[in-house]
């Protein structure tokens, strides 16, 4: 799936609405005071952040954009209304450059707003120049300008969820049936080579080439790539249920030995509280279809679940599994 990840644009606050000079005009009053109102403020520009990795293709043919100019003074002292600050929508994940001044923002988080230009303040009417020794002004002033720039946003995609398992563990094949990614999958280990992502209702999954014993000694694919799912808020442990036939630990032994593999990555790295080992995590058993006996897939279940952790069963062959699994997951996402 492609994601455009970068554009350019060009922004403007609004410019300050103008001041202007008017008289009072009252019944018997030749000629009244000043009464010239002031110019509204002009609109800020903001970028605000959304949860759409797909938001900068929006602007793939609109590049400008405008914030509300102020309106100017009215008579009878009226202050001309401020105008309408501009959002900008840009995916979580978002960084924000003008090169002219190399300022940088980031969007890390949904409905984060960040002001990169600042409109301009609207000018004085006539009435503000009144005083005792000039009581009737024919001064005013014009709005301000409002700040401009160039921008270039660049997405860089920090997935939600992390897909992590042996290889042939079925993390390809999950991430394609869950999103329209389409990553290559095959009944070999190795498959993945490189991570894919997936856009769920928003969220990003990473699927990562599969860990084996000793990765993070560099067997296998080597850590390089438990480096993508660092800055994931969960991982989801994959565990298929091929792993039985290695004997009735099997499946347990598989888990473990990828834990020792994440704590050894995170002791390697220095990561420590930080790392993936105390990620909260979710454990799928893949594959149910593989075995006959419905007890089996219960009892697995439910030595899983003593490690105190959610725990779902799973076969891409019985569409209802997917379905629960996906409704589950989405909630879970959302309450984070
Ligand atoms: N029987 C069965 N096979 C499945 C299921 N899910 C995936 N597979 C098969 O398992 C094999 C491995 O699937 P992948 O999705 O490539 O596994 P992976 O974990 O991404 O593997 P690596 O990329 O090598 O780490 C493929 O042949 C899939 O068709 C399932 O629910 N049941
Ligand atoms: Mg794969």
């Amino acid at each position: 799936m492609a994601f455009i990840d970068e554009i350019k644009i060009h922004a403007e606050a609004g410019r300050g609405g103008d001041g202007v000079v008017r008289w009072r005009q009252e019944k018997f009053v030749p000629k009244g005071g000043p009464a010239g109102g002031d110019g509204g403020r002009g609109g800020d520009f903001y970028a605000i952040a959304i949860r759409d990795v797909h938001a900068l293709s929006r602007y793939k043919a609109k590049k400008e954009f405008y914030a509300e100019r102020g309106e100017d003074g009215g008579k009878k002292s009226l202050h001309g209304k401020n105008g309408e600050d501009f959002m900008l929508e840009l995916p979580i994940g978002s960084i924000i450059t003008n090169p002219a001044t190399e300022e940088t923002w980031q969007l890390t988080e949904e409905g984060q707003k960040v002001m990169l230009l600042k409109g301009g303040y609207g000018g004085f009417g006539n009435e503000h120049f009144k005083s005792s020794i000039n009581p009737t002004p024919k001064e005013s002033r014009p709005g301000q300008e409002g700040e401009k720039g160039d921008f270039i946003v660049e997405l860089e995609l920090f997935a939600d969820i992390g897909l992590v398992g042996l290889p042939n563990a079925g993390k390809s094949s999950l991430l394609n049936s869950l999103t329209n990614a389409n990553a290559k999958v095959a009944d070999y280990a190795f498959t993945t080579l490189d991570p894919n992502l997936g856009d769920f209702y928003g969220y990003i999954i990473a699927d990562i080439p599969g860990v084996i014993e000793g990765a993070s000694e560099g067997k296998g694919l080597g850590v390089k790539f438990l480096k993508h799912i660092k800055r994931t808020k969960m991982i989801a442990h994959l565990v298929s249920f091929e792993n039985l036939s290695k004997g009735t630990t099997g499946m347990m032994k598989t888990y473990k030995e990828i834990r020792k593999e994440l704590e050894a990555y995170d002791k390697k790295s220095g990561l420590g509280e930080e790392g993936l080992a105390s990620k909260e995590e979710i454990i799928i058993l893949t594959k149910t279809d593989v075995v006959e006996d419905e007890k089996i897939i219960d009892k697995k279940k439910k030595e899983f679940e003593k490690l105190d952790e959610k725990v779902f069963t799973i076969s891409l062959y019985d569409d209802k599994s997917v379905k629960k699994f996906s409704d589950e997951l989405a909630k879970i996402l959302k309450k984070k």
